[in-house]
């Protein structure tokens, strides 16, 4: 049984493109493998945010995905900031980052948008806390969205260097994508991807949406100049993106999936019906859920406990490779 470690920040309100591009496979996940998820509050600081409302984010997220199906009692599920092994190792693998291979992240020159001066110093580490997130649980897959690709590319890295100066310490992990969803469009600017933070509320279908508003998103969603149905991300993304989203939502690849139409109404239309379906069952138990939220921080704390026990054992493998004495 192989692994697996994923994360989301709680940074706003789970989104198609989250749902499709990692938690979904995470469901699955939790059943095949060995399986740790983890809310990355810590990730959250990375820019401005109010403080109660990161507490109510970070719960909220929490209850969204048991909502969508990860079981506590399946697989480990646990509040990044509950296990302070992660920013301990993620200092000791600053000494082994460079500044020039942070410097190359792309998500830190599209975030840090006001320039570097006034970026905060963890905007600019936090693809090394997200190596320390990972390398802490030795897992071997990491089951994100095509966006972080770059991120658990600089994670082996790190691994590999440190293994290569300090003797074999981690486990070094692969990158696992959703073969469709793993890069989910803004439906008002398909050049863009479907995000949390960017400001785009008609072109972002969030899980809880009421259906009536997924219905009138998908509506209005942007397509293409011309008529064709085909699956042409590069001159068509608007339609290749509700495509994808319908594909993804029925089990399907895209290019098959367009075979059936030769309109944008009914696409649109077979679309938002599909998403509405997929997303129900996800609603439906968030409010049961959100009725009694105690439960569900209770599992948190067991999962924090389960998680904790591996991490502290290699983070102690890494302070004994790297030269720091023991306290005992
Ligand atoms: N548009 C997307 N399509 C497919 N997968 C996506 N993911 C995010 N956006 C898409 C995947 O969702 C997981 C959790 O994401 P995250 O919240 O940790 O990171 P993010 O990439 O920063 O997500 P957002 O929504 O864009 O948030 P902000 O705007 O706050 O940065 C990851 O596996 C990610 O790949």
């Amino acid at each position: 049984m192989a692994r697996v470690l994923s994360g989301i920040q709680p940074t706003g309100d789970i989104h198609l493109g989250n749902y499709l591009g990692a938690v979904r496979g995470w469901v699955d996940d939790q059943h095949a493998q060995d399986a740790y998820f983890c809310v990355v509050d810590l990730h959250a600081l990375t820019l401005p945010r109010d403080p109660a409302e990161l507490r109510a984010k970070t719960l909220e997220t929490t209850l969204l995905l048991v909502a969508a199906g990860l079981d506590p009692d399946v697989c480990t599920l646990f509040v990044q900031s509950h296990v302070h092994e992660h920013p301990e190792l993620s200092w000791i693998l600053e000494s082994v980052a460079s500044m020039g291979e942070l410097r190359r992240m792309t998500q830190f020159k599209e975030k840090a948008k006001e320039g570097e001066e006034s970026a905060r110093v963890a905007l600019f580490t936090y693809p090394v806390l997200q190596a320390a997130d990972i390398l802490l649980y030795d897992a071997e897959q990491v089951p994100v969205g095509e966006d972080q690709r770059q991120h658990l590319e600089l994670c082996r890295d790190i691994a590999l260097r440190f293994n290569h100066r300090y003797g074999e310490t981690f486990v070094v992990p692969d990158a696992v994508l959703p073969k469709v969803g793993a890069r989910i469009m803004d439906l008002q600017r398909p050049a863009a991807k479907m995000s949390k933070s960017a400001d785009s509320p008609q072109g972002t279908v969030l899980v809880l949406d009421e259906p009536a508003v997924i219905e009138r998103k998908f509506k209005r969603a942007v397509t293409d100049a011309g008529t064709d149905v085909t699956f042409d991300p590069v001159g068509q993304p608007g339609v290749a993106n509700l495509l994808q989203i319908l594909g993804a939502a029925t089990g399907r690849q895209p290019a098959e999936v367009a075979v059936g139409y030769d309109q944008y109404g009914p696409l649109k239309a077979d679309t938002a019906e599909a998403v509405i379906e997929l997303l129900r069952p996800v609603r439906e138990r968030y409010a049961d859920l959100a009725a009694d939220p105690e439960a569900v921080r209770s599992t948190l704390r067991q999962g924090a406990q389960k998680a904790e026990a591996i991490a502290a054992v290699t983070l102690a493998r890494a302070r004994a490779a790297i030269g720091l004495l023991s306290r005992s």
